[in-house]
């Protein structure tokens, strides 16, 4: 499939226009002589500790392909060129724009699922016949769409690490929260975060992508079973949330990025309704 979210229109948080072309012409390997993209470094990466420099910095010497430092510039989809190059091909637009390295940026996203219960009992969806699974969704700050508490994973930071404290700051508003209520919905993420199933690991189809710079991320599926654990949780929107809900899964969710592509292959997964 080749990636659209991060094609034409406007680049976000920029008056920035990418350009334009036909999914023929996304693949690298297929020659585009008048392939004239614009290039887009955002100001506001300038000096933040979190962002690489400019890549015309002299004392900027990135080791590809590695753990580089803290900074793990490895990518999932595989090695990297000189100066990286989007792995899904043509974006549009060049330069990084407001991801803060070059190649590929990492994240983590869980997927927190349970039953869909009414007055006890699980609900089927009349169509399938399947039951009905609900996971937790956050509305993004940014852009105002439904997604899943995902965020990129800090330097020297495992990805497990990230999916909890993500869940924590997004869903649980953490970073808001009491220190005693925190520690103990932490520690409680951590004993129901230990059973976690792999869906999905790479590149995303992210409106932030560039030609040089894309999001990559680990999803994991954390599945209450019994509706026990988080499924009874009080949620609260925190950090780059504005809402947080459980969310009924079937083929019509519209979803941020790769989003929905992610919660299909959970619900397959689940033997639950699609
Ligand atoms: C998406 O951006 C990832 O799948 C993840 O959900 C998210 C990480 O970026 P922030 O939420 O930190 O903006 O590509
Ligand atoms: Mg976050
Ligand atoms: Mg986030």
């Amino acid at each position: 499939m080749v990636h659209t979210k991060c094609r034409g229109g406007t680049y976000p948080f920029s008056d920035i226009k990418r350009f334009v072309f036909p999914d023929e012409k996304v693949p690298w390997d297929i020659d585009f002589k008048d392939y004239n993209p614009p290039d887009y470094d955002s100001k506001g990466l300038l000096n933040k500790p979190w962002a690489d420099p400019p890549l015309e910095d002299i004392n900027f010497k990135p080791k590809w392909n590695t753990l580089d430092g803290t900074v793990n510039r490895k990518s999932h989809m595989g090695r990297l060129h000189r100066l990286p190059l989007n792995p899904k091909g043509r974006t549009g637009i060049g330069g990084r724009g407001i991801l803060g390295k070059w190649g590929p940026n990492h994240a983590a996203d869980p997927i927190v699922t349970r039953w869909k219960i009414v007055d006890g009992s699980k609900q089927l969806n009349p169509s399938s016949n399947l039951p009905i699974v609900q996971f937790c969704a956050i509305q993004r700050k940014d852009c105002g769409q439904w997604a899943l508490p995902g965020g990129m994973v800090d330097p020297g930071e495992q990805v497990n690490e990230t999916l909890q404290r993500e869940f924590l700051e997004e869903a649980l508003n953490s970073l808001e929260t009491s220190k005693e209520q925190t520690e103990k919905e932490a520690n409680m993420i951590k004993t129901f975060f230990k059973n976690g199933r792999e869906i999905y690991k790479g590149y995303v189809d992210d409106p932030r992508n560039t030609d040089n710079a894309w999001m990559e991320t680990v999803v994991m599926n954390f599945h209450d079973d019994a509706g026990t654990v988080v499924g009874k949780f009080n949620l609260r929107a925190g950090d780059d949330a504005q809402n947080v809900r459980w969310m009924d899964v079937d083929r019509t969710l519209d979803l941020y990025a790769s989003h929905s592509d992610f919660i299909r292959i959970v619900a397959k997964k689940l033997n639950a309704h699609w």
